[in-house]
């Protein structure tokens, strides 16, 4: 069958031009994401800048989040582009989609050379009928069925205190030799409040938790995958090990492929605390209703703090009363911030 093969390779570098994603987007915006300079993948994981990613921008705040709430990390193909018309990670980037913790003192500063733990694994389930890995269900199709949202649970007993979360999406459409794995990963600063006095674990550093050949990253998922194991360590206790093609709460209800993401998150919404600063204030995932519509774009209003502009974004564009839409990581991102 090398007929096939060959148009096999072929299919896949020419996805690669539209594949390559990145997380980007965290609750209400890009405060506290340190926003990757590309969608380019990560491929040693002996690098420092698989922590990270390669010399990211700097964030502006950190996003405070009630230990127990769910948190919301979004991947997409550019940078500041969150239309869902298009799938969030592209090129059959088949892989699992995995986040960490690791406590800091300062979140701003912090360079994540300290330990992790893993809260959320989202990895891989043999889809029934299903004759090659591709055909399975996995991380990144999970995030294509949510437009690039990923639910993450932080977990209730841990620590309060800063914190940076690390989101990695492993696309494995070339890993079947060492090095031809693609990683994306982003981190975010956030602060955890009323947390407990867990000591989570198992604990690994970055570099060194993953290597090239580990079975999860060294694989060829074009033909049968029997089981898979995700790289890195279990998952801790009070964190969340998700089933691969499971239905996800929340999220499928509020946005819909094909359609620009129906939620922002405002202030005080939801389970999340209560925000005295914009620039660390959380609301969980909280959605409330924008209604977008193209058709009368003059019609619509974008909450405290949703997206109002940016690259490639075509959702509503004006603020709500007493809100003003500013450039808060230009030319990528504008949100609806208080009016002077
Ligand atoms: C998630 O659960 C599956 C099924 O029990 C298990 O095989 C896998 O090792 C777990 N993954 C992690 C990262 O803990
Ligand atoms: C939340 O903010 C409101 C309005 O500023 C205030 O009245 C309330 O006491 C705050 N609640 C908490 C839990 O901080
Ligand atoms: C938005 O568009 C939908 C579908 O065309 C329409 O039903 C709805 O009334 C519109 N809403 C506004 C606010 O214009
Ligand atoms: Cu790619």
């Amino acid at each position: 069958m090398k007929s096939t093969f060959v148009a096999t390779v072929v299919a896949l570098a020419a996805n690669e031009v539209a594949g390559h994603a990145l997380f980007q987007q965290l609750w209400h915006g890009t405060s506290c994401v340190r926003m990757p300079q590309g969608n380019s993948p990560i491929t040693n994981v002996g690098s420092r800048d698989f922590i990270c990613n390669a010399n990211p921008k700097p964030a502006s705040g950190k996003c405070g989040v009630n230990a127990g709430s769910t948190v919301t990390v979004e991947m997409h193909q550019q940078p500041g582009d969150r239309a869902c018309g298009s799938e969030a990670i592209g090129g059959q980037h088949w892989g699992p989609v995995q986040i960490y913790l690791t406590k800091v003192a300062d979140a701003a500063t912090a360079d994540g050379s300290t330990q992790w733990f893993k809260i959320f694994s989202d990895a891989w389930s043999k889809k029934s009928g299903g004759r090659v890995g591709d055909d399975d269900n996995w991380g990144t199709r999970d995030l294509n069925a949510c437009c690039g949202k990923m639910d993450v649970k932080i977990p209730s007993d841990i620590p309060s205190g800063d914190y940076l979360l690390r989101a990695e999406a492993l696309a494995l459409h070339t890993a079947g030799s060492s090095g031809g794995a693609q990683f994306y990963v982003s981190c975010y600063q956030i602060s955890v409040k009323g947390g407990g006095s867990a000591t989570p674990g198992p604990l690994v550093k970055f570099p060194g938790a993953y290597s090239a050949r580990d079975p999860g990253i060294m694989i060829n998922i074009h033909s049968a995958v029997a089981n898979y194991i995700a790289p890195g360590p279990a998952v801790y206790g009070g964190g969340t090990n998700r089933t691969a093609g499971s239905s996800c709460t929340g999220c499928e209800t509020t946005c819909k492929v094909g359609k620009s993401p129906t939620a922002v998150a405002t202030p005080g919404g939801g389970s999340g605390t209560n925000n005295s600063d914009t620039s660390s204030s959380d609301s969980s995932s909280a959605a409330a209703a924008a209604p977008d519509n193209n058709s009368s774009p003059n019609a619509c209003s974008v909450a405290a703090f949703g997206q109002c502009g940016g690259t490639g974004y075509t959702g509503c564009t004006s603020c709500a009363s007493g809100f003003t839409c500013k450039d808060v990581s230009a030319p990528y991102y504008s949100q609806c911030v208080a009016s002077a």
